[in-house]
C-alpha cells in the first residue's frame, strides 16, 4: 500500500471545461518532493502537460492554481495562491502570486492544484466543494467589474467562502490582465486573467472541509506562533504597520532609482506628493491577506471619493513613472486597474511608453490626442477605452508594449523584457537589478530578485560575478523557495523575520528534512525546467532574449546626483557570463545537458535537442 503523503494531499482536481467534468487524480508522489508545490508544480505540469507552441489563448493551454506545503497553515503570511499558464503577453511562462481566501479554503478541501483545461460555451462560475464541482452559469455577471463580481458571489457564497474573479479586461483578453481577490489582491501580471476569461470562467468558489494531515501539527504550531511573535517585536514592525513598501519612494528617489517618464530618468521632482509620508497622513486602514500579522494594504480614499489600495509598485508606476504628483490621481487610476482586473504595473509601463510615443508624434496616424505627462483624464479615458477595447489606440495598448510599438513604432524606448513590462525600478545605474529583471523568468518583474537594495548599499556600479551570485542566491530563495512552499516572503524581505524557520516548518509540515542545499536545488531544477518550457515555446533562445531594455544602455539620466548614468553593454555581458556560468548554462542561457542531468531533467532533453545545440 503507497504511505500517506503528510504536508502534501498528493491530489489535483482535473477541470474539463469543454465537457463540464471534474476529476480529483493522484499526480507522482516524487513531484511533491522534487518540485514542493506552487509554481514548482505549475511548471511540471505545463511541460507535461500543456502541447508545446500552443496559442495561449486555446482551449489546450493549462491553467493552473497550485498551493505549497505550508499554504493555509497557522504560520505568518500563509495564505497565497500561484496563478500559472502560458502567458499571453510574453509567450512564455506566467506566474502570480495572489493573497487570498482561497488558497486556505483549497488547502482544506486537500487540493495541492487545480488543472483548468478546455473552453466553456458560456460564462461560468466554477464553484468547488472539496471535490464536488458545479458549473454555474455566470452570463448575468459577465461584463461586471471585479469589485461588483466579488460583492454579487459573496451574498451567494458567504463571507468566508474562497473566491476569485477577473474584470472587464479579463473578458476582453486584455493580455495583461489579472486574477483579482478581495477587492485590492491582484496576481498574475502576465495575463493569467486574459486565460481565464479566454476559457470563459468568470470566477472559481471554493470551500474546504476536509482538513489535512500534517507530520507534526503541535511543533507546527508551536513553531508558527514563535514566528508570529518574532514579527511582532522586531524593531521596524511599527514603521511598517504604518507605512508598508510606501517608504520605498522616498529610498527610490534618494538613490535614483524612482522610475520618471517611461524609466527616462530615476528622480521625479514632485515625488513628495507620492511618498510614504504624503501616504501616512491620508491613510484611512489597511487591509491583506489571509494569516498575516503585517498586513501591507494601505488604503487611502481617491479623486472619485472610493478606497484605494496603494503600495510602492502601484504608486511609482502609475506616479512617477507617468509624472503625476497627486497620491489621490494616483489612487483612482489604481483602484479603476483593480476594478477592471489590470495589472498595475504594465499599465503603467504602458502609459508611460505611449506618452513618450504620444509627444514624439508616433500616435499621431490613428489618435488625435497628445498624451502630455501627468495627464490624468486622459490616461483615466485610456484605461476604459484599453479595456473595452473601444478606440483603435485603446485595442493597440490592450496587447502590451512589445505589441503595440510593432504597430506604432518606439520599440527603441520599449521598457519590458520577454514582453513584460518591467516593474518600478529605474536601473540605468542598477546593473544587478537589470540583471534580476532579465533574468526573472516570466520577464521583467523584480518579485524573484529585488537585488537593488543590496545593490545600492554593496559596490553599486561593479558587474562582478559577486552580483551575479548575489542574484541567484536571491532567485534561490524567493523565486525558488517561496513561490512554491506559496507563502509570502515580505515577513523575511522586509522586517527579517529570520529565514531558519522555513526548513523546520517543512519539517513539521511533511517529515521531509530538507536543508538549504535541498532548497536550491530545488529552486535550480525549477529555474531550470521554466528556461526550457521558453526554449520549448519560443522554439530556440539565444542571450539577447536576457538583454534590458534599451533605454538603459543609450539615453543617459539627466538629472539628479547620477545624471550622465548609463549601463554599459560590456559591462552587462560580463555580468551575464558569470550568471550564466554560475548557472550551468551556456553562453546563449540554454541549461547544459550536465545541469539537466544533475538536477534530475533528463526528459527536457530529448525535446530540447530538437530545437538548440544542447551543449
Ligand atoms: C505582483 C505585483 C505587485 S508586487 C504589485 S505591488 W508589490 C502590483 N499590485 C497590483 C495591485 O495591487 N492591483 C492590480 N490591479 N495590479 C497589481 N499588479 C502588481 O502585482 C502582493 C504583495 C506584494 S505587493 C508583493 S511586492 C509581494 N509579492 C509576493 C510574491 O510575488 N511572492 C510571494 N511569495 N509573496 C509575495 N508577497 C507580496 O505580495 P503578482 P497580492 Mg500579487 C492593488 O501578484 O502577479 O505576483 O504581481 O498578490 O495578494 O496582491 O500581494 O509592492
Ligand atoms: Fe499579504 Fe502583505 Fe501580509 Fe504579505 S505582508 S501576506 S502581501 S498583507
Amino acid at each position: 500500500m503507497v504511505k500517506k503523503m503528510k504536508g502534501w494531499s498528493g491530489k489535483l482536481l482535473w477541470i474539463n471545461l469543454s465537457k463540464n467534468e471534474a476529476k480529483v487524480i493522484d499526480y507522482p508522489k516524487e513531484w511533491a518532493k522534487e518540485y514542493l508545490g506552487g509554481r514548482g508544480l505549475a511548471i511540471r505540469l505545463l511541460w507535461e502537460y500543456n502541447p508545446p507552441q500552443i496559442d495561449p489563448f486555446s482551449p489546450e493551454n493549462l491553467l493552473v492554481f497550485s498551493i505549497g506545503p505550508l499554504t493555509g497553515l497557522p504560520l505568518p503570511s500563509s495564505g497565497k495562491l500561484q496563478v500559472a499558464s502560458k502567458s499571453p503577453l510574453t509567450g512564455g511562462y506566467g506566474d502570480g502570486n495572489i493573497g487570498t481566501i482561497f488558497s486556505v479554503e483549497m488547502r482544506k478541501a486537500g487540493l495541492d492544484a487545480i488543472v483548468f483545461y478546455g473552453k466553456s460555451s458560456k460564462p461560468v462560475v466554477v464553484n468547488i466543494e472539496n471535490d464536488k464541482v458545479l458549473f454555474e452559469n455566470a452570463e448575468d455577471i459577465w461584463g461586471l467589474d471585479s469589485w461588483e463580481t466579488e460583492e454579487k458571489l459573496r451574498k451567494k457564497y458567504g463571507k468566508f467562502a474562497g473566491i476569485v474573479e477577473i474584470g472587464t479586461a479579463g473578458e476582453r483578453l486584455v493580455r495583461f490582465s489579472t486574477v483579482m481577490s478581495q477587492e485590492g489582491r491582484s496576481g498574475g501580471r502576465p495575463g493569467i486573467g486574459a486565460v481565464m476569461g479566454s476559457k470563459m470562467i468568470k470566477a472559481v468558489v471554493i470551500k474546504g472541509s476536509r482538513g489535512f494531515d500534517l507530520f507534526n501539527e503541535k511543533l507546527l504550531k508551536i513553531e508558527g506562533g514563535r514566528a508570529f511573535k518574532e514579527i511582532r517585536e522586531k524593531p521596524n514592525y511599527n514603521f511598517w504597520m504604518r507605512e508598508g513598501t510606501m517608504a520605498t519612494i522616498e529610498w527610490a528617489q534618494e538613490v535614483s532609482v524612482l522610475p520618471t517618464h517611461n524609466f527616462s530618468e530615476g528622480v521625479f521632482d514632485g515625488y513628495e506628493g507620492i511618498s510614504g509620508r504624503t501616504m501616512e497622513s491620508m491613510k484611512i486602514g489597511q487591509r491583506g491577506c489571509p494569516n498575516c500579522n503585517m498586513q501591507c494594504g494601505n488604503i487611502i480614499v481617491d479623486v472619485d471619493g472610493k478606497k484605494s489600495e496603494l503600495d510602492y509598485e502601484n504608486v511609482a508606476i502609475l506616479g512617477s513613472n507617468i509624472g503625476l504628483s497627486s497620491l489621490k490621481e494616483v489612487g483612482t487610476l489604481n483602484r479603476i486597474a483593480d476594478q477592471y482586473g489590470l495589472d498595475t504595473i504594465s499599465l503603467g509601463g504602458v502609459l508611460g511608453w505611449v506618452t513618450e510615443a504620444s509627444q514624439k508624434g508616433l500616435t499621431r496616424n490613428i489618435d488625435g490626442r497628445k498624451i502630455e505627462w501627468g495627464g490624468f483624464k486622459t490616461y483615466k479615458e485610456l484605461i476604459h477605452e484599453l479595456t473595452f477595447r473601444e478606440s483603435e489606440l485603446g485595442n493597440v495598448l490592450a496587447e502590451g508594449t512589445s505589441h503595440a510599438c510593432e504597430k506604432i513604432g518606439g520599440c527603441e524606448f520599449v521598457v519590458n523584457v520577454k514582453g513584460l513590462e518591467t516593474s518600478a525600478y529605474d536601473c540605468h545605474t542598477a546593473p544587478g537589478m537589470a540583471l534580476a529583471f532579465s533574468t526573472s523568468p516570466i520577464g521583467a518583474h523584480h518579485k524573484d530578485a529585488w537585488v537593488i537594495s543590496w545593490e545600492v548599499q554593496n559596490d553599486r556600479f561593479s558587474y562582478g560575478r559577486e552580483k551575479a551570485a548575489k542574484v541567484i542566491e536571491l532567485q534561490r530563495i524567493r523565486g525558488g523557495m517561496f513561490e512554491s512552499i506559496t507563502t509570502c516572503r515580505l515577513p523575511w524581505v522586509e522586517v527579517g523575520l529570520s529565514l531558519e524557520h522555513y526548513p523546520l516548518l517543512l519539517y513539521y509540515a511533511t517529515g521531509v528534512k530538507y536543508n538549504w542545499d535541498d532548497i536550491y536545488t530545488i529552486a535550480d531544477r525549477i529555474y531550470a525546467l521554466i528556461r526550457a518550457f521558453w526554449i520549448r515555446e519560443y522554439g530556440g533562445w539565444n542571450r539577447d532574449k536576457d538583454m534590458p531594455p534599451e533605454k538603459w544602455f543609450k539615453k543617459p539620466l539627466t538629472k539628479g546626483p547620477l545624471a550622465g548614468g548609463k549601463l554599459s553593454y560590456d559591462g552587462y555581458n560580463n555580468l551575464l557570463n558569470h550568471y550564466y556560468d554560475i548557472r550551468g548554462w551556456d553562453e546563449n542561457g540554454v541549461p547544459t545537458k550536465e545541469t539537466l542531468k544533475k538536477l534530475g531533467l533528463e526528459f527536457t532533453i530529448p525535446t530540447l535537442e530538437k530545437i538548440t545545440n544542447l551543449k
